[in-house]
């Protein structure tokens, strides 16, 4: 099942678990450890008095009290010193340990907090890293869904270098579309964030030379006897096969069309809908019904667990009812990806995160 980040307060979320980031007392604090607290009552601190504290990268499970989870999981971050005194194996062992809680108690979801990254200083960006990975790891062998909660939207970054490719691509995309430089402005108004230098050069044109050519190459036809007729020029040749290839499936489904390339790309059910961040039920629904329709991010999380091209990618959209437009910010934001060669949903989603869009998968 799928990892799923959202902007909420822990203490609200109706999940089988919430995380907390305890200190190694157990009895309560400031951040989220003071809110979960709060809201849980007096039963939750008479019930950690019971434990015997915790140790940094431990975890220790209680009930949840008047909250509306069942349980609450207690960890204990690192303080962040500087990163050479064992922080991240702590922060790791945090995430694990109380995953291992979270299935020992049968939990089929569970809310992460970014353990360590409020009082105890362990920078956002790293934090957050750590939380996706130890968790991603931990879904592909495991059903269960996880969510990382984002408090405060200035609690969530990712790498600004990453942040300003993206904004200079749809920047650059939307200036695409809208062609006429009068519109910048307004094309503005809508961008989050994006405090872009109009002096600057364009960083599309930056992109362009970093984009890798997805297009597959014909053979070449140096060695074969010479034609009768003119060569047909290579980009015809080209067309022609797609052409072909697009006619052979025209009646093909969404679902048969996903189905078609997980076995071509020699994937299994399971790795697919685990790489889309889809969850199992979903999927069995896609696969048992020829005609189902999915949503719009759904499709595309296929599309990115399949690691299609953007050609690709634009036919199984279709299939869906669906297109990729550069006059919204979530298109052009695949299409940043997809393009870019990076087909980790997990980066993607904390990219749409940022730029507040909706994310991929369920
Ligand atoms: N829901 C979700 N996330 C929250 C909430 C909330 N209600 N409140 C804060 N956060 P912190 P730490 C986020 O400081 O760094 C306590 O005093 C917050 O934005 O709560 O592990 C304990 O007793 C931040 O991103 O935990 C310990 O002494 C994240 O939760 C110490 O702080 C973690 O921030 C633990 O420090």
């Amino acid at each position: 099942m799928p990892l799923k980040l959202i902007r909420e307060d822990i203490t609200k979320l109706h999940c089988d678990a919430i995380v907390n980031a305890a200190n190694s007392s157990l009895l309560g604090g400031g951040g989220v450890d003071g809110a979960i607290h709060r809201a849980a009552g007096t039963g939750l601190l008479a019930e950690c008095r019971t434990l015997g504290g915790c140790r940094t990268g431990e975890a220790k499970i209680t009930k949840g009290y008047r909250l509306p989870c069942k349980f609450v999981i207690h960890t204990v971050g690192p303080v962040w010193r500087g990163g050479a005194h064992g922080e991240e194996a702590l922060l790791r062992s945090c995430y694990r340990n109380s995953l291992a809680l979270a299935k020992q108690y049968g939990c089929e979801s569970v809310a992460f907090p970014l353990i360590s990254s409020g009082v105890y200083g362990y920078p956002k960006d790293k934090a957050l890293q750590i939380a996706v990975d130890e968790i991603t790891a931990f879904l592909l062998g495991e059903e269960m869904l996880v969510y990382i909660v984002i408090y405060d939207k200035s609690a969530f970054q990712i790498g600004e270098k990453l942040f300003d490719d993206i904004a200079a691509f749809i920047d650059d995309r939307y200036v695409e579309e809208h062609f006429d430089f009068r519109y910048r402005s307004e094309v503005f108004a809508d961008s989050i964030a994006l405090d872009t230098d109009e002096s600057a050069p364009l960083a599309g044109d930056t992109f362009a030379a970093k984009a890798p050519l997805f297009e597959t190459q014909m053979p070449a036809c140096a060695s074969m006897p010479a034609p009768a007729a003119a060569p047909m020029p290579a980009g015809q040749q080209k067309k022609n096969a797609t052409l072909d290839d697009a006619l052979k499936h025209i009646d093909e489904s969404f679902s048969e069309m996903l189905l078609r390339k997980i076995d071509e790309k020699g994937m299994t059910d399971a790795e697919c809908y685990k790489k889309a961040n889809i969850d199992r039920k979903l999927f069995s629904k896609i696969r048992s019904d020829r005609l189902y329709k999915p949503s719009k991010t759904t499709a595309i999380a296929f599309a990115i667990a399949l690691e299609l091209p953007l050609e690709e990618t634009k036919d199984m959209l279709m299939k869906a009812g669906f297109a990729l437009s550069h006059s919204n910010k979530f298109d052009i934001i695949i299409e940043y990806f997809i393009t870019n060669g990076n087909y980790n949903v997990f980066e993607i989603n904390e990219a749409l995160f940022a730029f507040d869009q909706n994310l991929l998968g369920v």
